[in-house]
C-alpha cells in the first residue's frame, strides 16, 4: 500500500494581526515582541545554524541522550500507549528528530504540526517514499495559543512528541497550559518532551552569545522581519544584542539594546527609544529535574520517566497516565 501525506491549514494569522500585534509590543513601556518573529526565512536558516554551535549544547544533548537510551526509550512509550501508535510531532520543522524515532516505535500514523503547513510539504513528500505505508498527516497550527486538532487525526493512545526544549520558551503558566492540552490529545497516551536544565551561567549565557555572533544575527535579524511586516525603519547597526542569565526567573533573557538614542517609525506610530532602552525578544527558561517533574505532574501525568546526559545538562521526559 502506498499512502500520499494529507495536509490541513489550521486558522494562519493574517499580516495585519501580526502588525498589530508587533506593534503592541513595541509600544509598550517596556517594549517586548514575541520571539515567534524570529522565524522569517533567513531566521529559520539562522535557528539551524546555532543549532551547530560548538557552544549551543541542547540540540546535540538532546540527540545524544536519544541515541543512547533509545531502546529504553521505545521500550517505555510503547507500553504506554501500546504497539504501533499515533505519533503526533509539536513543532515538527524537518520532521527528522521524529523519522529518527521510526524504526523503534513503528508508529501505525505520523501527524506532524508546524506553525505552517508548507514548511512540512516536502519533508513529508519525502518520509512518505521512505515510509510507503504509514499515513502521514501534515498541520499547520500555531499551537502556542490552543493545541486541538481535527478529529480522526488521533484514534486512540497517542505519543505526543515535543523535542529541542521549546517548552523554554513558554512562560511556566502558559507551559503548564499546554502540558495539559497535550495530556488530552495524547487521550491515555505518552509525551516525550525535551527540556534544558539549569547548569553554570558561563555555559548558558556562551550558548545565546556565541563566539561567532550568529546568535546576534538571529536576534538583529528580527528587526529586519519587523521592517518588512510594519514598514519600520530600524536600522540594524543602532542595536546591540543581550543574553543574559536571570537566575531568580532561572530563564536566560534575550534583548536588543539601542547603542545610542534612536526613533523608529512605520505607518500610524513612533518610538523613541533612549540610550540602552532593550526590546525584549525572548525568554529560555532553564528547569531543575525536580520542578519539572512537578510541572509535569500538575498538568496531570500520572508518571514520569526521565533520562539525562553525564554531565546532567539537559532531560528528555517521557510523562504518561
Ligand atoms: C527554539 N528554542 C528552544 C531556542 C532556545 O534555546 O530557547 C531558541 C533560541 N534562541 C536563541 N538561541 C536559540
Amino acid at each position: 500500500m502506498h499512502n500520499t501525506p494529507q495536509f490541513i491549514q489550521l486558522h494562519q494569522a493574517d499580516h495585519a494581526s501580526l502588525a498589530a500585534e508587533a506593534t503592541a509590543g513595541l509600544l509598550a513601556p517596556a517594549a517586548a515582541v514575541s520571539p515567534k518573529f524570529f522565524y522569517d526565512a533567513l531566521g529559520s536558516r539562522l535557528f539551524d545554524v546555532i543549532t551547530e554551535l560548538p557552544e549551543y549544547y541542547p540540540t546535540r544533548t538532546e540527540a545524544a541522550i536519544v541515541d543512547q537510551h533509545g531502546p529504553a526509550i521505545a521500550q517505555a512509550v510503547l507500553s504506554a500507549c501500546g504497539s504501533a501508535p499515533v505519533m503526533v510531532d509539536l513543532g515538527a520543522g524537518n520532521c527528522a528528530k521524529a523519522a529518527r524515532l521510526f524504526p523503534l516505535l513503528e508508529p501505525r500514523r505520523y501527524v506532524a504540526v508546524d506553525i505552517s503547513v508548507d514548511y512540512l510539504r516536502q519533508a513529508l513528500h519525502d518520509l512518505q517514499r521512505r515510509h510507503p505505508a504509514m499515513g502521514l498527516a501534515g498541520v499547520g497550527l500555531d499551537f502556542s495559543s490552543q493545541l486541538q486538532l481535527p478529529a480522526g487525526l488521533v484514534d486512540g493512545p497517542a505519543l505526543v512528541f515535543y523535542p529541542g526544549s521549546s517548552i523554554g520558551n513558554f512562560s511556566p503558566d502558559a507551559a503548564l497550559q499546554l502540558l495539559r492540552q497535550a495530556r488530552t490529545l495524547a487521550a491515555g497516551g505518552a509525551m516525550l518532551i525535551g527540556v534544558d536544565l539549569v547548569k553554570p551561567v558561563a555555559q548558558l549565557e556562551a550558548a545565546y552569545d556565541d563566539a561567532l555572533g550568529v546568535t546576534a544575527a538571529f536576534n538583529l535579524n528580527l528587526l529586519n522581519h519587523l521592517n518588512r511586516l510594519l514598514g519600520s525603519d530600524f536600522q540594524l547597526r543602532d542595536w546591540r544584542h543581550v543574553a543574559l542569565f536571570d537566575a531568580v526567573q532561572s530563564r536566560i533573557e534575550m534583548h536588543l539594546a539601542a547603542r545610542q538614542a534612536t526613533t523608529v517609525r512605520w505607518p500610524g506610530s513612533v518610538r523613541v527609544f533612549a540610550a540602552g532602552e532593550r526590546i525584549h525578544t525572548e525568554n529560555s527558561y532553564k528547569w531543575t529535574p525536580a520542578a519539572f517533574t512537578a510541572l509535569l505532574h500538575r498538568a496531570g501525568f500520572a508518571q514520569v520517566q526521565h533520562w539525562t546526559d553525564p554531565q546532567g545538562w539537559f532531560g528528555v521526559c517521557l510523562a504518561s497516565g
